[in-house]
């Protein structure tokens, strides 16, 4: 028996390792037993499995070029400064988490994989049982999970000290899997139609939060002063603006000219970001138009990858999971809507995070924190993107900046609270800035009642989502064309 348990769990370890965390090529599996179940020749489906997984691995390297180049010039204001500070960043985050968990619980987490697997297939049975829980979307991004894996750990351990093994994981896996089901599902009407129908949905860390801000864009009314970005046209001088790697170069050299002058040549030598003899200002204009490059780079990822999912994953979900959809990276959404709201979402956001910043240097916080280029970017350009297709130029400046705030702030305020702040970093994502710590403060005070609220509370949210719209709730999934129709008549 134990031989046995042994074996199969060997086999999850290395799909979980090697697949599961790997998104490119979960991806490019979902595509190609996608179109194995269309009954696709099996030439053509493994076409699609590599074009699925090329292009996945071209965002990756879009968005991993963008965080590679741009985290170290923002965490570098902590240094330059000797501040004593919080870096909000997810890896930061699963690195405070790895280095304080011993110190603080005397305990680590080598269950990921089981974790992983426990909440995975309790989403998966959450979909399955849609005509009672009302979930559409599977969560697949992996990397993120991991993430969130780590610090639900401290959280949970925070509320719960004395928890065995085995409650942790069954208590956890419970939690994840239904906040991923939930979070998700949130997110499939909204990308349904800033994407006409491409048939994904969001599975990331800001799922909450991007479903808030395009619910209150739809209160921001579009008139001749508040169009979508992609309507305006703007006159004279600024209609370069219109282009968008134009726009995105010109925007980023102010951005990130301030901050690399503020840092000063000096401490960029001193740190091995330029060479000694190197041009100041080209190194100030290669490094900004660089952000162009990769968000170019990341682009055409998506509009590889995310062709070949739309058509593939009608073969699982006409079959294996009626009427589902894949909740897919944030990045996906960069490839819709207007591709200058990504850049006005970030700069605002920016905006929001570093005059909070400010004011907790101001009122002299115990914890002090970081702006971190993942928040500030995937985060704010994604709920941009969204606010935009739903209200126009000005949410899409005015709701990433109101997240620019809550991020900081709500990072400070949870990981001071949970004790996290002193390792140096939290995932600081807008829904581990809000959700969570909610969820937190819930089980901190009420125990396991504090579970119960959590788990019900988040069941009950795709419950009232289906009452509000009964008629095209699955709709929007399965035929987004009749959906269509069934709009424009009502
Ligand atoms: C994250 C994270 C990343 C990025 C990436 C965006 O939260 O950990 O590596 O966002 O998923 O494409």
């Amino acid at each position: 028996m134990d031989a046995v348990l042994n074996f199969l769990l060997a086999i999850w370890s290395y799909f979980a390792a090697n697949i599961l965390t790997q998104p490119a090529f979960l991806i490019g599996f979902i595509v190609l037993l996608g179109y194995i179940l269309l009954k696709k020749p099996l030439y053509e489906s493994i076409a699609g499995f590599l074009k699925a997984t090329v292009g996945y691995l071209i965002l990756s390297v879009g968005s991993g070029g963008l965080v590679n180049n741009f985290r170290p010039i923002l965490v570098g204001l902590k240094e330059r400064f000797n501040l004593d500070a919080m870096v909000i960043d997810p890896y930061f985050g699963q690195n405070a988490v790895t280095v304080g968990i011993e110190e603080t619980f005397g305990k680590t987490f080598s269950d990921t994989m089981l974790l992983l697997l426990i909440a995975f297939v309790m989403n998966i049975l959450l979909v399955r049982f849609k005509k009672y829980t009302k979930l559409r979307a599977v969560f697949t991004t992996g990397n993120v999970q991991v993430q969130q894996a780590a610090t639900a750990f401290w959280i949970l351990l925070f509320c719960f000290p004395d928890l065995g093994r085995i409650p942790v994981l069954l208590i956890m896996g419970l939690i994840l899997g239904v906040y991923w089901a939930v979070g998700s599902n949130l997110t499939v009407d909204i990308t349904q139609e800033l994407t006409e129908g491409a048939g994904f949905a969001i599975a990331h860390q800001q799922m909450f939060g991007i479903a808030i801000f395009s619910k209150l864009s739809e209160k921001v009314k579009q008139d001749k002063k508040n169009k979508k970005l992609e309507d305006m046209e703007l006159p004279g001088f600024l209609s370069i603006f219109n282009e968008n790697m134009v726009a995105t170069s010109i925007l980023m050299l102010f951005f990130f000219g301030i901050i690399l002058l503020v840092l000063g040549k000096p401490y960029l030598v001193g740190a091995e970001f330029m060479l000694p003899d190197q041009s100041f200002f080209f190194y100030i204009l290669l490094t900004s138009l660089n952000f162009a490059v990769y968000l170019a780079i990341l682009q055409l990822g998506v509009r590889t990858f995310v062709a070949e999912l739309t058509e593939s994953f009608q073969g699982i979900s006409n079959t294996l999971l009626p009427g589902a959809v894949p909740g897919i990276d944030v990045a996906a959404s960069f490839g819709f809507g207007s591709p200058n709201a990504v850049t006005i979402g970030f700069l605002f956001g920016a905006l929001g995070q570093f005059i909070t910043i400010g004011l907790l240097i101001l009122f002299k916080s115990p914890t002090i924190v970081i702006a971190g280029f993942i928040p500030l970017f995937f985060d704010n350009a994604a709920i941009a993107v969204y606010a935009n297709n739903k209200g126009g130029f000005k949410a899409a400046c005015l709701f990433p900046f109101i997240s620019g705030i809550i991020q900081v702030a709500g990072s400070a305020l949870i990981a001071t609270f949970i004790g996290l702040s002193q390792y140096g970093g939290y995932l600081g994502m807008f829904d581990w800035a809000t959700v969570w710590p909610l969820m937190t403060v819930l089980m901190k005070y009420l125990g396991f009642v504090g579970i119960g609220i959590v788990v019900i509370g988040l069941l009950a949210i795709p419950q009232i989502q289906y009452r509000r719209r009964p008629d095209t709730y699955f709709l929007i999934t399965e035929d987004y064309e009749e959906y269509e129709a069934v709009m424009t008549k009502a």
